[in-house]
């Protein structure tokens, strides 16, 4: 008896297994035709019922990524709110059960809105400090993601924000900014050109620790569609602090709210053709006396008719371990080669070294820059120092990690009698993934 109903169960077993295999269910009335009438419109994605359909599969493909699947019992999905942008094939299928229907492909564009776009100032530092404990990113859990930068004490010091917008036009942009010296400023440059000045005016108080209270002030800045710099930073020179002083917080950029295709902006590339790291944007490391690196800032504007990049020259760099660290942020472990744009005075052989590290080698005189691989460049051709910068033509290949990464660009050695570097930015530029 037992072997019988053992018996039994096998034969449902395999007839159930053959079922599957051909797609056929044991309730012949189960038919899953393909569906039909299938629209996007206004945001939203519809077709019409499929007679006995329990529920529908449907699978979004931007490109050969899967963007998004589900298994929904409605007919109509909220594209708009899954927040899938450009062209998209989805793929719906009815089901019963076991029971999949024929599936229809559908091709369609998501558009997406120009809206407010908001950029955290603490993403877009490549300072981390000033050489203080505290750094220029300061952690505060009452500010806008946590975080804020402060320690914008010297001149061309700020945030360096790479953006592709969809759509050219001129818009508001406004800055969450504290300060405790009412009215303090800030210079707003995009692509290279002066724009705009903020005036901080409303005396906030500093962001102490339980404190934190940003208020709003805008500008209006011009983009182009395509990839945009914009810089917020302190104005002034070498020796005094112009401008007053203002940590920032968030900016918010505040689109038309046009409707664009996010496909069209690929022409512009994953990144910029390059990245630009101003040397007065990064901290400064300078021989301060007693061995000690201080990181007050040398920067030198404007040379006679010439206006450097950003506005600023990092310069006075002259002995051992001088130079600038930068902060990158890095996507993906990655090649990349960088340059320098310098100037040079007296007739120093100057060979300038990268050195990339993931913590900050403190700003101390015996720095232990040797523990790390150094690449070093040919000497620089002499060019006709800071009346007008020049790009090296030598470029040097640097890895950099996914994540945080310090940058370095220092002299190994005193520099001759009389001898000085300048560096106007550095020019970092993506050439291939590292995948482990
Ligand atoms: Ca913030
Ligand atoms: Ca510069």
């Amino acid at each position: 008896m037992i072997k019988k109903i053992f018996t039994l169960i096998l034969c449902a077993a395999v007839i159930t297994t053959a079922l599957l295999a051909c797609g056929c269910s044991g309730d012949d009335s189960v038919k899953l035709d393909k569906p039909t009438n299938i629209a996007f419109e206004d945001g939203i994605l519809s077709y019409d019922a499929v007679e006995n359909a329990e529920g529908y599969d449907v699978i979004f493909k931007h490109g050969e990524d899967v963007v998004y699947e589900d298994r929904i019992a409605d007919t109509a999905i909220d594209v708009e709110s899954l927040g899938l942008g450009g062209t998209i094939t989805v793929t719906v299928s009815a089901y019963k059960g076991e029971v999949k229907g024929e599936a229809l492909d559908y091709t369609f564009v998501a558009l997406s809105t120009f809206g407010e776009v908001v950029f955290e100032a603490e993403d877009y530092l490549a300072n981390f400090g000033t050489g203080t404990r505290d750094g220029c990113f300061r952690n505060n859990s009452l500010a806008h993601k946590g975080a804020y930068v402060g320690g914008i004490d010297d001149a061309g010091q700020g945030v360096y924000i790479n953006y592709l917008c969809p759509v050219a036009g001129t818009y508001d942009f406004t800055a969450y900014y504290t300060t405790d010296m009412a009215p303090a400023h800030n210079d707003v440059w995009v692509n290279g050109s002066f724009s705009a000045k903020f005036d901080f005016t409303e005396k906030t108080g500093w962001g102490g620790t339980g404190v934190y209270d940003a208020a709003p002030a805008t500008v209006k800045i011009t983009l182009l569609k395509g990839w945009n710099t914009i810089s917020v930073m302190k104005n002034g020179d070498e020796t005094d602090n112009y401008g007053s002083f203002a940590e920032l917080d968030y900016f918010v950029l505040k689109g038309n709210g046009e409707k664009y295709n996010m496909d069209d902006l690929l022409s512009y590339g994953v990144r910029p053709e390059s990245y630009i790291l101003e040397a007065e944007m990064g901290s400064p490391r300078k021989k301060m006396g007693s061995g000690i690196m201080g990181c007050k800032n040398p920067s030198i504007q404007n040379h006679g008719s010439y206006t450097f990049s950003n506005g600023f020259l990092m310069g006075a760099i002259t002995s051992k371990y001088e130079g600038v660290e930068w902060h990158f942020n890095s996507p993906v472990k990655a090649k990349y080669r960088i340059r320098i744009c310098y100037g040079t005075e007296g007739s120093a052989s100057i060979a300038p070294t990268f050195i990339v590290t993931q913590t900050q080698v403190a700003p101390l005189r015996e720095a232990d820059f040797y523990d790390y691989e150094q690449k070093k460049m040919n000497a620089l051709a002499y060019s006709t120092a800071a009346e007008k910068p020049v790009l090296s033509e030598e470029w040097v290949e640097i890895t950099l990690e996914a994540g945080k990464n310090f940058i370095y660009c220092v002299l190994m050695e005193d520099l001759a009698e009389g001898g000085e570097l300048l560096i106007d930015y550095a020019e970092l530029t993506f050439i291939e993934e590292i995948t482990e």
